[in-house]
């Protein structure tokens, strides 16, 4: 299998760059966020909880976003690689994936993070705001506490990976077709290094 994780802020363009990543390699797209985002549209128990913490620019507990992640993991049982977008967003969370990954007898490949500063982030989200309707997006306040949360408590995941020689960061600043590229061309390193052993 080849499993890979799209790193970065709040914004960086993971969401984006991941539809076009899944589509190129083949591989199941896994975003949190959209999980979450599904959850609260289909007015769940646990999508009602989750709105609390997103809209307030929190984290969902580690909880709840691990056992939804378990639980794609058993549905696409036969998948030939997974991407996580948006996930893991705490040590706590990485630790659990590799833990329900070795179970699949499987591991992380390789974690790239999309590097953009906090300026064009704003920009990006307020625009964003602007069209999708995300309460998480209108509110200045709310997009500089999720980047605090950023700092405090998914930075920390980068650390994780790096002591496992996993981690590499690419200019996520460019035309979504050029950041496209970059990232394509770290993939296909990756993969041709993992035909090779
Ligand atoms: P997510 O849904 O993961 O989204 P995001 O980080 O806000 O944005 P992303 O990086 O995917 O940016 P996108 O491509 O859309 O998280 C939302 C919330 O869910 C979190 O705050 C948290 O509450 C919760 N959550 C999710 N996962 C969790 C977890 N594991 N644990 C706990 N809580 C979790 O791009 C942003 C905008 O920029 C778009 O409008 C796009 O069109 C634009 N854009 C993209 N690339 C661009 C480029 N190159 N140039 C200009 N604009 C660009």
């Amino acid at each position: 299998m080849f499993n890979l994780i799209l790193f970065g802020p709040p914004g960086s363009g993971k969401g984006t760059q991941s539809e076009k990543i899944v589509e190129k390699f083949g591989l199941i797209h896994l975003s949190t966020g959209n999980l979450v985002r599904q959850e609260i549209a289909d007015k769940t128990t646990l999508g009602l909880a989750a709105k609390n913490f997103m809209d307030k620019g929190q984290l969902v507990p580690d909880e709840v976003v691990i056992a939804m992640i378990g639980s794609c993991l058993e549905k696409y049982a036969d998948a030939k690689g997974f991407l996580f977008d948006g996930f893991p967003r705490t040590v706590a969370q990485a630790e659990a994936l590799d833990k329900l990954l070795a179970l699949k007898k499987t591991s992380i490949c390789k974690v790239i993070a999309l590097a953009v500063d906090e300026e064009e982030l704003t920009k990006r989200l307020v625009k964003r705001g602007e069209t999708s309707g995300r309460s998480d997006d209108t509110n200045e306040e709310v997009i500089r506490k999720r980047f605090a949360v950023y700092k405090n408590e998914t930075e920390p995941v980068a650390g994780y990976y790096k002591k496992h020689g996993k981690f590499e960061a690419v200019k996520g600043v460019g035309t979504v077709d050029e950041i496209f590229e970059t990232l394509s061309n770290c993939i296909e390193t990756e993969i041709a290094a993992k035909q090779s052993v």
